[in-house]
């Protein structure tokens, strides 16, 4: 018997535990030692019933990802297995009964579905979570829930993979029964009542599936909301397309179907794309040098600098994580429009119902709106969200710390200025890190954390705790001008400008990116961020730039004439009132034209995929060279910081995972042309042309780290 599998009795049930910590995924051995379990205790004659549990915190969460991967590079063929196993578990012909705790995702729900019972934990979720990892269920989930749950809400379930409470999957008809108190012993309980029926299998329930004018309607309505909701995505069509054979073919053949389509899934480079997004996430928390037990601070309280809208969203998260927050303004007038910015979105939340009045009312309880510095001693944190300039940055800094105590974390709200230099107007720089939020603050899932050369370790864990409590993504990075996220994505704007200038127009290298898979395209983004905001900042360096480089032409005229983006009306696009569709405006047309003319540009038809290549291949090759300068810890932190911050696809895996699909001895050799045709700008990455070279890839670099 596998060690993964226990086999125990309880009288005359037979209990089969799951022991595969951390999450009881169905690793090797994990199905096999299930189906000896079941056939044991089916040939036991005092066994009359069993249940199957999972040990520890869960019951099964799935297959094992890790070993996708394996599968698609050709070292194991797993997975094929999976389906014989659970037709064993079904036909066993003693009652089964799952008794689910925890989560019950993926090939965890495919396996409860193969038993005849389902009895859950009042908290347990149940799920086919599979495309988000660009993969459709695979072990008959397709075929089992909807005969259980009907036609429609499978196929919901398949093509989104959003988790169900159990509550709802009991009314679904997933599981039979919510158990309060002890599991298993109501488990047991149960099988023992369902002693001497005939086992229901549910590969042949066909009542729910049964009426095809309404198959057809469900599955029409997904498939609409696939189309608003996952643009690009594979895994969700194919997800119905599953679903939709359970409705037109016998079990066992929509079964073999359900096969094809999974396969074709796994080997695409979408789910290898998506799959790295989901270790990505969990790789970003280990930082290399920081021990898991580095000692962290408490954060008991906080407190936010400057009331913008930057200073709210960031207000909003520690509310939402239950830590009282001062919020702070110069001026009574300044504090109270920043407060009522805070409460318009709270009630945004509530009127959408995802917020319930009490819980806006006990948040908005939490914030304490001040024009003093009078309780700054208690904070345990506090973040700078003032205006980006250095000076003022500055005094702010020189400020806190005669107002706070010596322990508490300064953090700087930063996008892209000097950390040292911000710590250097106090005198405790181990205490300064940068908190790099995204716009809106209390939405966006990730936060850069930027080290300076002084960052205790201490303040660095506690950072990324924070990250985690206030449900973001903490992603440590190092100090450089724009750190990781703005420093590639300056490059990135810079060459959709070059092209508008060479001859492509505003709407057309959007467009192109949109396709791609981004949220918008870099024009239309400048001008939902304000443009205002990156001329100011090159205002403030223009010291620095060096002489001799090409510079875009046009975004500071455009802001010269008042044209700040959507929050003025217009941008590189116009905007009607009240409306945030761009319009393409021949006077930006016209003025690109002029500029380019006057620079003696030669314009040209530019093809799309010129346009991707220029655009992407800026960030990979920036990427790569912070990869060098050891500003990024390792590729997958770029490609997460992306994701999450910058409106990346996550079915292309980030700017490095991309480069990685396409090639990077392709990618190099692209960037040498461009740096043929457009100068030092594109020097190729020293890195890149390493790895390259080399035939490696950025995941190689980011292995060799490990
Ligand atoms: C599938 O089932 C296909 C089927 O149709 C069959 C086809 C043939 N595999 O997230 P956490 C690791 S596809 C391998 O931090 P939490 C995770 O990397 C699968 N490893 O914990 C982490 O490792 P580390 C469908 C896994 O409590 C550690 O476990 N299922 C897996 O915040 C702890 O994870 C899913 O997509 C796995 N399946 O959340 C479920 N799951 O400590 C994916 C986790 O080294 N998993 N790990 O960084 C989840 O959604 C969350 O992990 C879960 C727990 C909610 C379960």
């Amino acid at each position: 018997m596998s060690e993964l599998v226990s086999l125990t009795k309880d009288g005359d049930v037979a209990v089969i535990t799951i022991n595969n910590p951390p999450v009881n995924a169905l690793s090797p051995g994990v199905p096999e030692g299930i189906k000896e379990s079941v056939a044991k205790a089916a040939a036991d004659d005092t066994v009359k019933a069993i249940v199957l549990i999972g040990g520890g915190r869960t019951f099964i969460a799935g297959a094992d990802i890790k070993e996708f991967g394996k599968m698609t590079s050709g070292k194991t063929e797993r997975g094929v297995g999976f389906n014989p196993i659970l037709a064993q578990v079904e036909a066993c012909p003693k009652p089964i009964v799952a008794a689910i705790h925890g989560t019950a995702f993926g090939g965890g729900l495919e396996t409860a579905m193969a038993c005849h019972y389902r009895v859950a934990a009042p908290k347990a979720l149940v799920g086919q979570p599979e495309c988000k990892l660009g993969i459709i269920p695979g072990a008959g989930g397709t075929q089992r829930l909807p005969r259980l749950a009907g036609v429609a809400v499978a196929a919901e379930m398949c093509a989104f993979g959003d988790p169900v409470p159990a509550a709802k999957a009991l009314q679904f008809g997933i599981i039979d029964k919510i158990i309060d108190g002890d599991l298993l012993a109501g488990a047991v309980e149960f099988a023992r009542e369902k002693v001497g029926q005939p086992p229901r299998r549910t590969c042949d329930q066909t009542d729910k599936i049964s009426n095809q004018a309404e198959n057809e309607k469900a599955l029409a309505a997904v498939r609409d909301a696939v189309k608003k909701r996952s643009r690009g995505l594979m895994a969700p069509g194919k997800a119905i397309d599953a679903v939709e054979a359970a409705t037109k073919l016998p079990f066992e053949a929509g079964v073999e179907k359900e096969q094809e389509l999974f396969k074709e899934c796994l080997y695409s480079d979408q789910s290898k794309a998506m799959i790295h997004v989901f270790f990505g996430e969990r790789a970003v928390a280990k930082i290399p040098g920081i021990a898991k037990d580095t000692p962290q601070l408490e954060i008991k309280r906080a407190a936010v600098v400057g009331g913008g809208t930057m200073g709210g969203g960031i207000t909003m998260n520690y509310a939402n994580a239950g830590i009282p927050v001062l919020f702070k303004e110069i001026s009574q007038e300044a504090l109270d429009k920043g407060l009522a910015i805070i409460k318009k979105n709270y009630a945004a939340t509530v009127a959408k119902g995802r917020l319930t009045q009490e819980q806006m009312d006990q948040r908005m309880a939490l914030i304490e709106p001040t024009t003093s510095y009078d309780k700054f001693k208690e904070a345990d944190i506090v973040v700078e969200a003032v205006f980006e300039e250095m000076s003022l940055k500055k005094k702010v800094f020189a400020e806190l710390e005669k107002v706070t105590k010596p322990e508490a974390i300064l953090a700087s709200n930063t996008s892209t200025l000097n950390v040292d230099e911000i710590a250097s107007a106090t005198s405790r720089p181990a205490q300064v890190i940068g908190h790099h939020f995204f716009s809106p603050a209390n939405v966006m899932r990730v936060l850069e954390i930027v080290r300076g050369k002084d960052s205790s370790d201490t303040v660095i864990a506690t950072s990324m705790a924070i990250a985690k409590k206030i449900n973001k993504v903490g992603i440590l990075v190092g100090n450089c001008r724009g750190f990781v996220g703005n420093r590639m994505f300056h490059c990135y704007q810079r060459e959709a400008q070059f092209l508008l200038e060479e001859g492509a127009r505003v709407e057309h290298v959007d467009k192109v990116l949109y396709d791609y898979g981004m949220a918008m395209g870099p024009l239309a983004v400048g001008d939902l961020a304000g443009l205002d905001v990156g001329w100011r900042i090159r205002k403030e360096y223009k010291h620095l730039e060096p002489a001799g480089i090409r510079q875009p032409l046009v975004a500071d005229l455009i802001c010269e004439r008042g044209r700040y983006g959507q929050k003025t009306g217009a941008g590189w696009y116009k905007y009607e009132a009240g409306n945030r569709q761009p319009i393409p405006d021949p006077e930006v047309q016209a003025l690109i034209e002029e500029e380019a003319k006057k620079a003696g540009i030669q314009r040209r038809e530019i093809s799309d995929q010129e346009i991707l290549e220029r655009t992407i291949y800026a960030l990979v090759n920036e990427g790569a060279n912070i990869l060098d300068e050891g500003i990024a810890l390792r590729a997958v932190d770029i490609d997460m910081l992306y994701i999450l911050g910058y409106g990346y696809p996550a079915h292309r895996g980030g700017p490095m995972k991309y480069a990685d699909a396409v090639g990077l001895k392709k990618v190099y050799d692209r960037i040498c042309e461009f740096e043929k045709q457009h100068g030092s700008l594109w020097a190729p990455a020293p890195l890149l042309k390493k790895l390259a070279e080399s035939g490696q890839s950025f995941a190689d670099f980011d292995k060799a780290k490990e």
